[in-house]
């Protein structure tokens, strides 16, 4: 317990929305163990992760807010666990999809804001085996899946909770219903991280309900640090990331765009870096929710994402029956085939080459750089401003094209033959000394 008495009250200085908001959180020193490291650059590595979104509320196909933005009472709510039995569930086929996708992990809602743990779990009965006939716990089948397929496992956690009456309580300054609720999130946080095998990061959501509570960040993150080291921990808190986490995470967004409106203010770190993106509107599961984003876009995402130095957790609201809707499957399926031509420009790379360009951008392995031109320019020829560094060669993806360039004190021209304005993505390879 020696830790403890390194506590440190730390401050962290926000900026958002114009306005200095101050958190205050009392957090113990934090040094990464090597495993964790190392888990850090395998994170970085993968590049690209299937977000599944997946709970009672899929049985309203109305998002996974729906309690809240239908003012579904709790009490009505609570029957909906009762018509829960997604018989075509089948833990292979989410991670073949995955796979065929060319998505190295899977993030998995294992209880989300409305409650509901989609888990077995001793902490309360409001959960997958107790309260649904469905009786089985899909995370374990999920953990087996993803152990056979050589699938990293992650857990979203939420820590927002709308039925909990110590959340509750607590959020109207009862401390010890606070208190109790800190150790309910301990006492399933210990479950997650001691019955699934290895999980490769705890994601936490929710914290923005709470903006200046003591969210006890320092008892949650060292049990799981205590209890899996190697375990990284992300945090969508949208302010600065907190000493403790592991990943910075941008929901809707790239990394320093705040495109999606949750990160004014907030800086890149020099953590590991994710952006999560739904494939239409909602997280879970929309019947209504018809405005697919196009593969093309999506791999423009990925690139992007990986041109800034950031992984693409990309979302799929699985249906009440278990299944991924099929718009998705064969949208997946066409990122993978994508994925299985180009996906040495992608994974194992880093980003933070040069900014993303109108046409653009550029990710780096080795002594590789790979020119990823997304939007043909209207010139016939692609400039790469800021780029020092000195340049071998440049070629054609396959190789087998050499493409002329030009490399001047502002930049690097390149001249290729011509510039497909059909293609998703047209690479480029230069060689670096
Ligand atoms: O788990 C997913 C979301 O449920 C959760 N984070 C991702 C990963 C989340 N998304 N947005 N938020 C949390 C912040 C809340 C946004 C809100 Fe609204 C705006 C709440 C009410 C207005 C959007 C519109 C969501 C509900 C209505």
């Amino acid at each position: 317990m020696k830790k403890l008495l390194l506590l440190a009250v730390l401050t962290i200085m926000v900026n958002q929305v114009g306005a200095q908001v101050k958190y205050e959180y009392l957090m113990p020193e934090y040094t990464p163990t090597e495993g964790n490291l190392q888990a850090r650059k395998e994170f970085q590595d993968m590049k690209f992760g299937m977000f599944i979104h997946w709970g009672v509320y899929s049985v309203l196909g109305d998002g996974e807010w729906v309690m809240y933005q239908q003012k579904i009472k709790l009490d009505t709510y609570k029957k909906l666990p009762k018509f829960f039995d997604p018989e075509d569930f089948d833990a292979d086929e989410w991670v073949k999809i995955a796979k065929a996708a060319g998505m190295k992990y899977i993030t998995i809602t294992s209880r989300h804001h409305d409650s509901f743990s989609m888990f077995d779990t001793d902490a309360t009965d409001y959960d997958i085996i107790d309260a649904t006939r469905f009786d089985r716990d899909p995370l374990k089948e999920l953990a087996e899946a993803c152990k056979k397929e050589g699938i990293k496992l992650n857990f979203y956690y939420s820590l927002l909770d709308w039925a909990r009456d110590d959340y509750k309580n607590g959020k109207k300054g009862d401390e010890e219903a606070w208190g109790d609720y800190v150790k309910f999130m301990k006492a399933q946080l210990t479950e997650l991280l001691t019955n699934y095998g290895e999980i490769g990061c705890i994601w936490f959501d929710g914290h923005w309900d709470r903006k200046k509570a003591n969210w006890n960040y320092d008892e949650l993150y060292s049990l799981i640090h205590e209890l899996s080291p190697n375990t990284l921990i992300a945090n969508n808190h949208h302010i600065q990331p907190i000493p403790g986490e592991d990943i910075q995470t941008f929901e809707r967004d790239l990394p320093g765009e705040n495109k999606g409106g949750y990160s004014a203010g907030v800086e890149i770190s020099p953590l590991p870096l994710e952006s999560c993106a739904t494939m239409a509107k909602t997280w879970g599961f929309d019947l209504n929710d018809t405005k697919f984003k196009t593969t093309k876009q999506l791999v423009h995402f990925l690139v992007k994402a990986a041109g800034k130095n950031g992984n693409l957790l990309l979302n799929v609201g699985p249906m009440p029956n278990g299944e991924i809707q099929p718009e998705f499957v064969s949208t997946l399926k066409e990122m993978g085939e994508w994925a299985t031509k180009y996906g040495e420009s992608i994974y194992g790379t880093r980003g933070g080459v040069i900014k993303t360009q109108d046409w653009g951008t550029i990710t780096k392995k080795e002594n590789t750089l790979y020119v990823h031109v997304l939007d043909a320019p209207t010139e016939p020829y692609i400039f790469i401003p800021e780029l020092m560094e000195k340049i071998k060669s440049v070629s054609s993806f396959d190789g087998a094209t050499k493409i002329k360039f030009k490399q001047v004190k502002e930049g690097i021209f390149l001249y290729p033959a011509s510039l497909d304005d059909e293609s998703i993505d047209t690479i480029f390879k230069m060689e670096i000394r």
